[in-house]
């Protein structure tokens, strides 16, 4: 089918985007999914949105979104139902992400390192992780925290050497782990040897590395905004002419159309997994091809919150470089790839990962960091409901041939229990439901460095607090606006990355134990309770129950591989619990899950005897308590 304006709503979600994009949108405005079943509504031909939204939906708007509506052949058919997704390594894996800045720091200069890390390889052990994903290590100026790399063959200085490097290598595979890094190959620092070339002129062979537009030093070439904020443009006087960077100003975009930049990314990956590394999570992975450099749409940039995102979040190239990367980095050696994918959806994250089509192992989707109209900068709290329904969505949809990621943190966000729950009393039971949620569920857990000690958010109180580059921006853009500086911060420091990338609590002792020097970003509120030593000596604690969750999924395949059959889900009476079986040749556990801070009643499944395997309040009650989560294993 090809797309045009004359093609209803009905027929758009016969497109993978389509669907996509529409669901979001539905998701966003909390109008119905069904909306668009709605034999009428489903009618409406593209064209007639531009009067319906009162001018809202233009004639740029319409023109790329039919382009990434003709993208692909149509939405990839799945498996039948009970077809039995194929056994991998990373499949039964239990991955953990170090933010390499915050984790140990053996050197005490305040900044974590590599050798702090292999210190910490037999605790990891301990908790039972199989795969460590090292965010950035890379010689960097720091703009970004290291997502913006000078030399990707080198280790930052403050890290170590890459001596200090293969000997955590070494450490991490002679405790049966594996060890992935972090790709960012979407842009460079502007101080990599490659930029610095490419601005010696239009002449110089590395110039078509990175992404120019001619024009005049007053007027970017289009109204892209950077994801950091202001211009997506630098001006560039040595060629008279502008660059692009989504990300800060100083995270050069790499062009992916140049077949020599791509060989030597290619070359580079290749470098690593010779030397070792076992695979790669891949920086906005979704973002390398762009589709031309026409001005992106207003009404996007309202909804998206990124301005121009229509023109590069899936591009025209994606899935053929992916291939190719596949073919000529990744093919020879037994790797796990997960590429971060913001801004794509349930379609095509199936057309990124089903197995067919090497392309990646699994994504990182978003859909579900925050509640739908909400973003990081919002205070407010996150409600689980909302999650039961993404995770239904997800593992109901997604695929036998697909695998799905699951994680509730990373580096860029606020730390979910403290999202879900502002008394800290409460918290501990929130991580726990997340804990017993993420290891039975179809798909590879990611652990967050301090996920498993229930960490909270920090307090950014004053902008010197912040080291975050997109809060830091945002502080200064709503400065200039003419908030004071009490009002800036109480977005910037609300919403700042920072909150998630503070110093790991070892114990109770000085700076918790990261380092003998002054960290380099605080430190979490209530750490002197909330630590790895406290926790480790408590048999309740947050911590014993992470250990028991991974033991329990490393003991029984039915939680990897089983099939997934929630329950309760249409009845309103049990409307606050998540509760679902997990089913393989003969072995069936049982979850359940209350999704709120009351204590609601415990619904009794219709199937054989119970055995509570894991439970978050030590034993069950007749009634389930705030937030409370149950495995049980059934028969
Ligand atoms: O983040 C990409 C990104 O856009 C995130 O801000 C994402 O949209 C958000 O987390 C969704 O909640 C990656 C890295 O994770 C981030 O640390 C880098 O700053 C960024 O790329 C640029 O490399």
């Amino acid at each position: 089918m090809v797309y045009t304006q004359k093609s209803t709503l009905h027929e758009v979600l016969q497109s993978p985007l389509g669907r996509d994009m529409l669901n979001t949108l539905l998701l966003q405005t909390g109008l119905p999914a069904a909306l668009v079943q709605n034999p009428l509504v489903g009618a409406v031909p593209l064209s007639a949105l531009k009067t319906l939204s009162g001018g809202k939906v233009d004639e740029a708007f319409l023109t790329s979104f039919t382009a990434l509506l003709n993208r692909d052949g149509g939405i990839l058919p799945r498996p039948a139902p009970g077809v039995r997704p194929a056994r991998a390594w990373w499949k039964e894996a239990v991955v953990y992400q170090v933010y390499p800045r915050s984790f140990a720091d053996a050197s005490g200069d305040g900044v974590g390192d590599l050798a702090g890390i292999l210190a910490k390889v037999p605790y990891l052990a301990d908790l039972g992780v199989d795969v460590l994903w090292l965010s950035p290590i890379y010689d960097s100026p720091g703009d970004d925290c290291g997502y913006d790399i000078r030399d990707y063959q080198k280790i930052d200085a403050p890290f170590g050497t890459l001596r200090d490097f293969d000997a955590l290598l070494a450490g991490v595979h002679a405790h049966g782990m594996k060890l992935i890094m972090d790709l960012v190959v979407n842009h460079t620092s502007d101080e990599h040897a490659w930029y610095r070339e490419a601005c010696r002129g239009r002449g110089d062979p590395r110039h078509d590395y990175y992404i120019w537009a001619d024009g005049t030093p007053d007027a970017p070439p289009n109204n892209w905004q950077s994801l950091f904020g202001g211009s997506a443009w630098n001006w560039v006087p040595s060629c008279g002419q502008w660059a692009l960077h989504l990300f800060s100003k100083k995270q050069m975009d790499l062009n992916w159309e140049c077949p020599a930049l791509r060989a030597e990314v290619y070359a580079m990956m290749r470098w690593w997994l010779a030397r070792g590394v076992d695979g790669f999570r891949m920086d906005v992975i979704n973002f390398i091809s762009k589709d031309g450099l026409a001005d992106g749409s207003p009404l996007l940039a309202d909804v998206a919150g990124m301005c121009g995102v229509e023109h590069y979040f899936y591009g025209p190239h994606l899935h053929e470089y992916l291939r190719e990367m596949r073919r000529e980095a990744l093919d020879p050696y037994d790797t796990f790839t997960v590429g971060e994918t913001p801004a794509l959806g349930l379609e095509a994250a199936r057309l990124l990962t089903a197995e067919s089509r090497r392309e990646l192992d699994t994504v990182f989707n978003f859909d579900h960091l925050d509640n739908p109209g909400k973003n990081r900068y919002t205070p407010y709290a996150y409600d689980l409901h909302e999650l039961k329904k993404y995770l239904l969505r997800w593992q109901c949809g997604l695929g036998a041939d697909c695998w799905q990621s699951l994680f509730f943190d990373n580096h860029d966000n606020r730390r979910m229990p403290g999202k879900i729950t502002s008394d800290p009393a409460l918290q501990p039971a929130a991580a726990k439901l997340l804990a017993a949620v993420q290891m039975t569920l179809r798909g590879t857990p990611f652990v967050y460095q301090g996920d498993e000690l229930g960490l909270g958010n920090a307090r950014f109180d004053t902008p010197d607090e912040l080291r975050d580059v997109e809060a830091i921006n945002r502080y200064q853009a709503l400065t200039a606006q003419g908030k004071t500086s009490a009002a800036a911060m109480a977005v910037a420091g609300y919403g700042t990355r920072d909150h998630a990338r503070t110093p790991m609590p070892w114990n109770g002792g000085k700076n918790a134990g990261f380092t003998a020097g002054t960290p380099w970003l605080q430190l979490t509120e209530g750490w002197q309770r909330t630590n790895a030593a406290a926790e480790q000596a408590d048999p309740a604690s947050v911590w014993h129950f992470y250990r028991a969750a991974i033991a329990l999924r490393h003991a029984h395949p039915a939680l990897v591989y089983g099939e997934f059959q929630p329950v309760f889900t249409r009845s309103r009476a049990f409307a606050d619990v998540f509760c679902y079986f997990r089913t393989l040749d003969g072995e069936r556990f049982y979850v359940e899950c209350n999704l709120t801070a009351k204590q609601v009643r415990r619904p009794a499944p219709l199937c054989g005897r119970l055995s509570p395997v894991l439970c978050s309040y030590g034993a069950p009650a007749a009634a389930l308590r705030p937030y409370e989560a149950n495995v049980y294993r059934v028969g």
